[in-house]
């Protein structure tokens, strides 16, 4: 089957520095992640420090994940919510820090002194490294801020006076031409995809450069993470869960998310969404298992079955004749046929996450731009039942004038799917997708400017699981009732649902109906206020 695909392994090892100063030039990544997230290791840093060490620099990470945060954890709040099963990070001896992030980042700057130091932020882990950022800088260390919040917000960070330097798009190229010319001290403000402050402080946008090529990438280099940052839970089970990127991008149009936009802004220039071969991603995987002991893969793909049918079958074959440990995988429904899920089983498929996003057909296609027939939707996670794979599916809630009813209508059809799990997130607009210009045009942002929602993301404030919107047809309070009663709206019998109304409400006697209802689905014994729930927040205000 591999016949013409078949391809010698590419080499991992860094190439021979390019010279003395390559060899002393030092970055240090700064990943800002939710603290004590049951998160990835993210492919962007991973993929940037492969690049850099193959280049010939020296590459170290400074990562908030194992830091324990002052109030709840991200885990912690899903875990109150249903939305994550129970796991024990101590089974495999994972420690979480309880030293000062801050006097820890500095510690670090003393020993390594880094020439640069660089981070990979979204819209919502930025506050929570800008106080790290303001440490390097104050030292006189050049900051460089990249990933997915820059390339569509690229004035947003430079908003601080500490960062000096932001990439729109892909760092691979970037990254290496920036550390060359800053190595020779040589100029750099001609690089494809670098931002800067002008003369006159003005943000200056050099244009993009070509997209890589993600077959010639080395593969990921997780070596920067700490041995703990390898586990994660799937399905309540600790294990060294090591993702591969299969794709980058994604071919469809959903109007909540950033893809449709990288494939705009990229247009004229490359293809965005591009696929590994088979025997690469293969041959990297080969090489996650022999390097960092990988228990269980995990493909980092947005659409999984968004290849071509034969790339599917080479993959799946060469996968479970070399491979074969349990993998995870994300996939849109109507993606999902008898034949695909039963060469899935034979690779030795663990669990499959589904995005569902919302039960109404109408509102789906006409807001979500996601046209599919619910009846297929249905189809296509009984198969997965029929084959016996446990899935996750995804849910969002609070979409630009979406009411309660229409929520319903995405609990009803969670109803008559099986999962074994369920994400329930509140809809939040990600500046460059089409949906948050829709916000926008309605008023429903917290103020009608840029600037304002640049002030929100800066907030330590920015919450997790919280929506910014402001809109006529529901309050905030009623969405976080909602999104916190979700999965007991869907898995516990209709005679329960008065109850589960009381218990969306967010004061004593809601919080109680809901530890009540909590327990009797967990099948623990009830008790009351076993757990906090956040307070009520202030009434939103409604636009004039
Ligand atoms: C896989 C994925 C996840 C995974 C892994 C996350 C991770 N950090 O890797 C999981 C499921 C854990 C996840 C969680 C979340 N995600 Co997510 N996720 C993605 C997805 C589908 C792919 C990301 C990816 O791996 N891309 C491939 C890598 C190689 O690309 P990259 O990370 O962009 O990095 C490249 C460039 O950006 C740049 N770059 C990146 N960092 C840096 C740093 C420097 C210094 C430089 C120079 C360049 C640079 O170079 C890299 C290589 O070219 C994207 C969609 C997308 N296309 O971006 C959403 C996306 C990034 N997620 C998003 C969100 C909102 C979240 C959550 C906040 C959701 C939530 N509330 O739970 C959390 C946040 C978790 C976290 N701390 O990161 C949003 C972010 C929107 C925004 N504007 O900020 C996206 C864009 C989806 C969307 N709605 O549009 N996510």
């Amino acid at each position: 089957m591999e016949g013409a695909d078949a391809k010698p392994m590419l080499v991992v090892r860094p190439r021979k520095a390019g010279g003395p100063e390559r060899s002393d030039f030092k970055v240090l990544f700064v990943y800002p992640n939710f603290q004590m997230s049951n998160l990835l290791l993210p492919a962007g840093v991973s993929i940037l420090s492969a690049v850099l060490k193959q280049a010939g620099f020296q590459v170290r990470l400074f990562d908030t994940t194992l830091y324990r945060p002052e109030g709840k954890s991200f885990d912690e709040v899903r875990l109150d919510m249903l939305q994550l099963k129970t796991f024990r990070l101590e089974d495999r001896e994972i420690h979480i820090k309880t030293s000062d992030m801050t006097e820890d980042f500095r510690t670090l700057l003393d020993e390594y002194q880094p020439n640069l130091v660089a981070a990979s932020v979204l819209q919502d882990t930025y506050p929570l490294c800008r106080g790290l950022l303001a440490e390097a800088h104050a030292r006189g260390i050049p900051v460089l801020v990249g990933g997915i919040w820059p390339t569509f917000v690229p004035q947003g960070a430079m908003k601080d006076p500490f960062v000096d330097l932001i990439c729109r798009g892909e760092g691979e190229h970037m990254m290496v031409a920036l550390c060359d010319r800053m190595a020779r001290r040589r100029p750099y403000d001609d690089i494809p995809n670098l931002g800067y402050r002008g003369p006159d402080g003005e943000l200056v946008l050099n244009p993009l450069g070509p997209t890589v090529n993600v077959d010639e990438l080395p593969f990921s280099d997780y070596s920067i993470f700490e041995p703990d940052r390898f586990y994660r839970s799937m399905q309540g089970r600790v294990m060294r869960i090591i993702p591969v990127e299969m794709h980058r991008g994604c071919p469809y149009q959903c109007a909540f998310c950033e893809d449709p936009s990288l494939n705009v802004i990229y247009k004229g220039i490359s293809n965005y969404h591009r696929a590994k071969r088979p025997r690469r991603l293969i041959d990297e995987i080969h090489f996650f298992v022999e390097t960092f002991g990988a228990e269980y893969i995990y493909f980092n793909a947005e659409t999984f079955f968004a290849m071509p049918a034969r790339d599917f079958d080479v993959m799946a074959e060469l996968y479970a004749k070399e491979i074969h440990l349990p993998f995870w995988l994300q996939t849109r429904p109507e993606t999902i046929t008898e034949d695909r899920i039963a060469k899935l089983k034979y690779m030795g498929v663990a669990n499959i996450n589904v995005g569902l996003e919302h039960g109404n057909e109408e509102f789906r296609a006409r807001v979500l731009k996601r046209s599919m027939k619910n009846e297929r939707i249905v189809s296509g996670l009984s198969i997965l039942e029929r084959h016996d794979i446990p899935v996750t599916v995804n849910n969002i809630m609070g979409f630009p004038d979406e009411t309660r009813d229409l929520i319903f209508d995405t609990i009803e059809l969670n109803r008559s799917v099986t999962s074994a799990t369920i994400n329930a997130y509140l809809y939040n607009p990600y500046e460059g997708t089409e949906l948050y210009e829709v916000c926008k045009a309605k008023g429903y942002l917290p103020a009608d400017t840029d600037e304002k929602v640049v002030d929100i993301a800066l907030s330590e404030e920015f919450p997790y699981f919280k929506t910014i919107l402001n809109m006529p047809q529901i309050t905030k309070e009623e969405l976080i009732g909602m999104q916190r009663t979700f999965v007991l709206y869907v898995k516990l019998p209709r005679s329960e649902w008065p109850k589960i109304r009381l218990a969306e409400r967010l004061d004593e006697e809601g919080n109680r109906a809901f530890a009540e209802l909590r327990a009797r689905y967990l099948g623990e014994p009830a008790g009351h206020n076993e757990f906090e729930i956040a307070p009520a927040p202030a009434a939103p205000a409604l636009p004039s």
